[in-house]
């Protein structure tokens, strides 16, 4: 065993699966993940698969959906609801090279409706994928040394890491570390490689999933390496966070987080959006035994009984956080040393063309809610097309649905410039400083949870309120804004100055007076509300906020302090 690698991997370690939910057996039935996938993706009689086979893809990164736009109609003509499938990439630190965008560019363009979506954890999304042309897709990503592994499922996923690569030896470290972790908190998932990569089935006795045992976590978990003073991936969501701590030489270590988390579900008290706490320091070279420890412990002691309960927040809270730390630190072999001081000032981008360290720029282009398709004026996805077949660094894709074309030496930037002026996207930060801090999930028409719209709706409001904070002389002041279109809280909105979460459709609940930077929870202002309450309420606000704030004070704090919101 790796000594640093303090969980022993050689043991089976799947809980007894006496009063556990159904999702639990599931798993355990699944051959490790296997299911009946095979079967069913050559089934000609339906574009669906059965509802396990569903659940067991996801651990694969693929999810199957329907056209919710036209449901009803397929309804009414007796036929099978519109079936294609999600596919995520894992994209560890949200990376990816040219050779990798083109690939995906191409796949997009072949299986993914002409679109891809880039998400709020630094990865791509293709939708509209039909059950034939699934095994295409993966195997083209295959190609260029990407995967879908456990970007989705009850598992670790895909390890985020503050993109900005302005202080460049600094980031390059902990993106390489954010990829390492990632590599190694995955599942083994040889069914991945028998299913979409036409591998053998290789008959061994040593044990298939050493760490997750057959009923992998009880839940989803993720993961996030964060660079102050930037808090981009917002960490304090983050089931397990990594703060990075530098001294003179560089980088130290990190400050440890645990137990956030933001999904909800409505009129159910027990389930909650929670901010991680800072539990201790750990040298760098802990770090994968560190997150070994954490996640073993949301393996035995997370609860498998109650899925809406199962996140690692509640473990933290149903056991106690001094009870959790004390068992991660037993599990690491050494305590935690105390948290360094550190201080976040922003969690959005920084736009246009910014300088690197090693004289190298980047250009941060702002992607509305990280829709990647051709638009009257504005060609994102030719335009990229482009960039990538001249660009030599890499891209990046940010926490807030963004693109950092990364890594641009000075004298390729006049290419890089012309290319992005002929599609259109030289300007695409000449927005107000509230849509440049706009996120929201994609729900309609693919999300089968959501209640109301979020992507196709969030820029139109953004557009109203613009003149309210162009009236009030606001159009340059950076505030979050953010849509989610169910409480489940994609777009990571319950720590969002302002927020929108779907109720109904056109019906919003509005949450106020998160931390600029992701340091607060906001709190719920006024449930089941449309457009016009929403600007009556905001507008009022507003202008007050203009009128009386103090120097540099936030609107989220100034909603705190004016007396909107319980102290
Ligand atoms: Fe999410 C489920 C989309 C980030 C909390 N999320 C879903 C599904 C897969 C719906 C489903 O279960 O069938 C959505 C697919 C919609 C579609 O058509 O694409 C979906 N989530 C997204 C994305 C694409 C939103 C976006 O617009 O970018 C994000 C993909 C991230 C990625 O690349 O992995 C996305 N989801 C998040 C985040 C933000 C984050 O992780 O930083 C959260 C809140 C943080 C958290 O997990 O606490 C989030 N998604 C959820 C939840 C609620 C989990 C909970 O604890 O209750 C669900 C529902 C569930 O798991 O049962 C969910
Ligand atoms: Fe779907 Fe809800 Fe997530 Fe939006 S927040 S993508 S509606 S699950």
């Amino acid at each position: 065993m790796n000594p640093d690698q303090v969980v022993d991997r050689s043991k089976d370690v799947s809980q007894p699966l006496d009063r556990l939910g159904p999702d639990e057996q599931l798993k355990a039935d699944s051959d490790y993940l296997r299911g009946s996938i095979m079967e069913a993706l050559v089934d000609p009689i339906t574009g669906a698969v059965s509802y396990e086979n569903n659940k067991l893809m996801k651990f694969h990164g693929i999810y199957q959906q329907d056209d919710r736009d036209i449901r009803d109609e397929r309804r009414r003509q007796k036929l099978e609801p519109a079936y294609t499938f999600m596919v995520r990439v894992r994209l560890p630190g949200g990376v990816c090279t040219p050779e990798q965008w083109l690939k995906v560019d191409e796949l997009a363009r072949a299986h993914g409706g002409n679109t891809i979506r880039l998400t709020t954890r630094q990865t791509f999304q293709f939708h509209w994928i039909i059950k034939e042309d699934m095994r295409a897709t993966i195997q083209g990503l295959n190609q260029v040394l990407l995967d879908t592994i456990a970007a989705c499922g009850d598992d670790a996923r895909g390890v985020m890491c503050t993109a900005e690569p302005r202080d460049s030896d600094l980031h390059a470290e902990v993106a390489a570390l954010s990829k390492q972790l990632s590599d190694h908190v995955i599942p083994r998932m040889r069914a991945y490689h028998e299913i979409w990569l036409g591998k053998e089935r290789i008959a061994t006795s040593e044990p298939e999933e050493p760490f997750y045992g057959k009923t992998y976590l009880p839940r989803k978990f993720k993961i996030g390496l964060v660079i102050p003073p930037s808090n981009d991936i917002d960490v304090y969501t983050q089931d397990l966070g990594f703060i990075a701590i530098t001294g003179p030489n560089g980088l130290e270590g990190f400050n440890v987080t645990i137990g956030g988390g933001m999904g909800r579900t409505d009129n159910e008290a027990r389930t909650y959006p929670r901010l991680a706490n800072v539990i201790g320091f750990i040298p760098k070279e802990k770090l994968l035994a560190a997150a070994d420890a954490v996640i073993s412990v949301q393996r035995d002691y997370g609860n498998r009984a109650e899925r809406a309960r199962a996140r690692f927040k509640y473990t933290v809270d149903d056991k106690g956080l001094e009870w959790v730390a004390g068992e991660i630190e037993s599990r690491m072999g050494a305590p935690l040393e105390q948290a360094r001081p550190f201080e976040f000032t922003s969690n959005g981008d920084a736009f246009g063309w910014q300088e690197n360290g090693n004289g190298s720029f980047n250009y941060t282009l702002f992607i509305q809610n990280g829709r990647v398709s051709n638009l009257p004026g504005e060609s994102i996805m030719d335009g990229l097309r482009a960039i990538a077949h001249v660009h030599r660094g890499l891209f990046r894709l940010t926490p807030n649905q963004n693109l950092i074309i990364a890594d641009v030496a000075p004298q390729d930037r006049p290419a890089i410039e012309a290319l992005l002026a002929q599609h259109g996207l030289a300007e695409s930060d000449r927005q107000s400083a509230l849509r440049l801090n706009s996120i929201a999930c994609v729900a309609l028409p693919t999300c089968p949870l959501a209640m109301a719209e979020a992507e196709r709706y969030l820029p139109e409001l953004v557009g109203k309120l613009d003149a309210i904070l162009a009236e009030n002389g606001l159009t340059d002041e950076p505030i979050t804004i953010r849509m989610s279109g169910c409480p489940n809280g994609c777009s990571r909105p319950y720590v969002s100055e302002i927020a929108f979460t779907g109720r109904a459709p056109g019906k919003y609940n509005l949450y106020l007076g998160g931390g600029f930077h992701g340091e607060r929870l906001n709190t719920l202002y006024r449930e089941n509300i449309g457009e016009p309450v929403i600007l009556e309420i905001l507008s009022e606000m507003l202008g007050r906020f203009a009128r009386e704030r103090s120097g540099g004070e936030h609107f989220g704090d100034f909603v705190m302090r004016a007396g909107y919101l319980p102290a």
